[in-house]
């Protein structure tokens, strides 16, 4: 019988800036689906990527000025290491701008073309840069997409259209007859009332867009972004190529991972799409909840974004994929917050799973030679394993991995309890009467920790290595349909060394560590916001150098102070761009925020977005400085947002 095909995507990530904590999320809780697929002995294919075209890019290329493949080529780069860091198992990385795509937006086209789906017009209505979509008159309030919380734009401009009108229909049908292809349910009666209240034709290209797959047969306009990105998971399976080996094996996928944000692009027009174009639809779309960070939406415009580096660096690739898969309710929103962290650490990292683990090998090491003993009356521990790997495959494929960890887990309390009630000490200390006890207590032990290293594989995968070593099972398999069965240790055989897994942090010291950490790079920042004082050198530059800085007018909309700090503001600044500017200044001290509303500054637009205290600051505003006392530069008259400064 042929293998059981699994097809797994997550969405395909913008460049216009770096991943942060909710991109990893996606792209973690998918990589656990794809492990524990193949160690199900499913034949898995996970793809991830860049959408990399649209307005969106092509503004931000522009700010910071950059070709728009150069920005993508970087950020790419920067997706690409942290995928290899945090252990991502993907077998493909398609980003919209190689040809094997652009293909298979050619061939999409064409399919819904033949289908007599799209007509030519005029769009005439409001454009979102910031979530790339058309937006209806009745969402836009104070010119903001009252959705997405970003401007829009007024658009005017010839545009093809796709007929969306006319698969209300038969996409109502589809969700009707297919009650799991939307998940979690609430999500499911969402896109349900949504599609029910009647759908609007879409416009599917743009001309005042350049970044873009050039329309067939009509070179003036680009395919819209939405198309063109959605189009990703059909074309990463060689849609519009020659070969057609990999979609006939993997299409339909079996689940679309995204974020609850973009699940209308995912669940309305994606099948709408696919329908059009004679392709099977995929069998489920997920969307997951949402990362919040202090209280509020985690969001790159907001700046609030949790990034990666300083939690991988101090704790770990693993610490970070289990936080992120055990904290949230997979579906539900979590709060991102260091101290949860920590403490999830401290007792399910370093005390339930890496005490525990330590305890069996050092006391095998101790009374027993270091080597596996036999089995024998292993108390309730092989009962207690064989309902947990139960548990735990429902958990897993019933998409609740959150629960999944909480049952395995609960196998490390009970062998935890069960070396507590048996004491191996004490039997240790009776000699040959209390030998039998002794060897089936650690076998118990350290066999019910084989198991649950298996179980654990999918998310943390180098512990779960770590701890088979440690038991002298590297060589065991680990396929969960038999590799769980009691006794896979063999008795006789070598254990390794007990190396500590996740030595326990003292969760104070750590945070202020952290506070720390961060408030010296404010510090940094804020100094070279004030221009370095130490630096006297007379050196001189060159005209092109100073052509790099890109100094434009900005007006201040937005401004509070940054929690916690003396100095740093956060300020939102209209650049005439899609989106306000957040921009993060030490000027505290000096300026109270309410007197900067309405201000006209001078910004650094095209400088490298920093985080100052865990705030994204995206560009610098200039200020003299006297004595380290900021004051702030203005211009002298009335002069629009944007204007060139020189
Ligand atoms: O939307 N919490 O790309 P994107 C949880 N290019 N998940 C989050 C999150 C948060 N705070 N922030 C981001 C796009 N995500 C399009 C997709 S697909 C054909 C095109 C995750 O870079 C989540 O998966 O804005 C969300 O859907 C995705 O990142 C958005 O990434």
């Amino acid at each position: 019988m042929p293998r059981q095909t699994y097809y797994i995507t997550t969405p395909i990530y913008y460049v216009n800036d770096m991943p942060h904590i909710g991109h990893i999320y996606t792209t973690v809780m998918a990589d656990i689906f794809a492990r524990y697929h193949r160690l199900s002995g499913r034949e898995v294919r996970f793809l991830t990527g860049t959408d990399e075209h649209g307005q969106k890019i092509e503004k931000s290329a522009a700010a910071q000025g950059l070709e728009p493949i150069q920005l993508a080529d970087k950020v790419v780069e920067r997706y690409k290491h942290l995928w290899e860091v945090l252990n991502i198992s993907h077998d493909d990385f398609i980003r919209t701008s190689q040809p094997r795509h652009q293909a298979g937006v050619a061939e999409m086209i064409k399919r819904i073309h033949a289908s007599g789906d799209i007509f030519k017009g005029e769009y005439q209505g409001w454009y979102c840069a910031g979530a790339e979509a058309f937006v209806p008159d009745s969402q836009v309030e104070d010119g903001k997409d009252i959705e997405s919380g970003y401007p829009v734009e007024r658009l005017s401009e010839p545009s093809w259209f796709f007929k969306l009108s006319a698969y209300q229909d038969r996409l109502l049908t589809w969700y009707r007859e297919n009650p799991e292809c939307i998940k979690p349910k609430s999500r499911y009666n969402e896109v349900l009332r949504f599609v029910e209240g009647g759908l609007r034709d879409l416009s599917i290209s743009r001309t005042s867009v350049k970044w873009g797959v050039p329309f067939p047969e009509d070179p003036e306009h680009v395919v819209y972004v939405w198309l063109d990105a959605l189009t990703n998971y059909v074309s990463a399976l060689g849609l519009g190529s020659e070969d057609s080996s990999l979609f006939d094996e993997f299409w339909p996928a079996q689940i679309h991972l995204v974020g609850k944000d973009i699940l209308r692009f995912h669940c309305v027009y994606w099948p709408a799409f696919l329908m059009s174009a004679g392709i099977p639809l995929p069998k489920m779309i997920f969307g997951h909840g949402w990362w919040m960070k202090d209280e509020t939406k985690m969001s790159k415009s907001l700046g609030n974004v949790v990034r990666p580096d300083h939690l991988i660096e101090k704790f770990g690739t693993d610490s970070l994929r289990y936080f992120l898969a055990r904290e949230m309710a997979f579906g539900l929103d979590a709060t991102f917050s260091d101290q949860a962290f920590l403490e999830r650490f401290n007792a399910d990292l370093a005390n339930a799973l890496g005490n525990t683990a330590s305890r069996a090998v050092s006391m095998t090491g101790r009374f027993l030679d270091s080597q596996i003993p036999r089995d024998g009356d292993c108390g309730p521990i092989p009962e207690v394993a064989r309902n947990t790997v139960e548990k735990y495959i429902s958990h897993m494929e019933k998409l609740e991995p959150h629960r999944a960890l909480e049952t395995t887990w609960q196998l490390l309390s009970a062998i935890n309890v069960f070396i507590q009630e048996r004491q191996p000490w004490a039997l240790a200390k009776k000699g040959d009467e209390g030998r039998a006890g002794l060897e089936g207590t650690l076998y118990g032990a350290l066999e019910g920790l084989r198991i649950a290293s298996l179980l654990i594989e999918p998310f943390m995968p180098d512990t779960a290595k770590a701890l088979r070593t440690q038991r002298g099972a590297t060589d065991l398999p680990t396929n969960l349909a038999a590799a769980p069965e009691w006794g896979g240790l063999k008795t006789g055989q070598a254990i390794g060394e007990t190396t500590p897994l996740f030595p326990r942090v003292e969760i104070k010291k750590a945070m202020q560590e952290m506070a720390l950490q961060d408030e010296q790079k404010a510090d940094e920042k804020s100094s070279a916001a004030q221009g370095s004082e130490t630096d006297e050198s007379e050196d001189l530059i060159p005209i092109d150098d100073f052509a790099k800085v890109k100094l434009v007018v900005g007006v201040v909309k937005e401004a509070e102070r940054v929690p916690k700090s003396k100095k740093l503001v956060r300020l939102m600044v209209d650049l005439a761009e899609p989106e306000l500017r957040q921009i993060v200044a030490g000027i505290g001290a000096k300026y109270a925020p309410e007197d900067l509303l309405g201000r006209r500054i001078v910004v650094v637009s095209n400088l490298k977005p920093a985080k100052l205290m865990g705030v994204e600051s995206r560009g610098m505003l200039l200020a003299a400085s006297l004595d380290g006392d900021p004051d702030l530069l203005s211009p002298d008259g009335e002069v629009p947002p944007g204007t060139g400064v020189r």
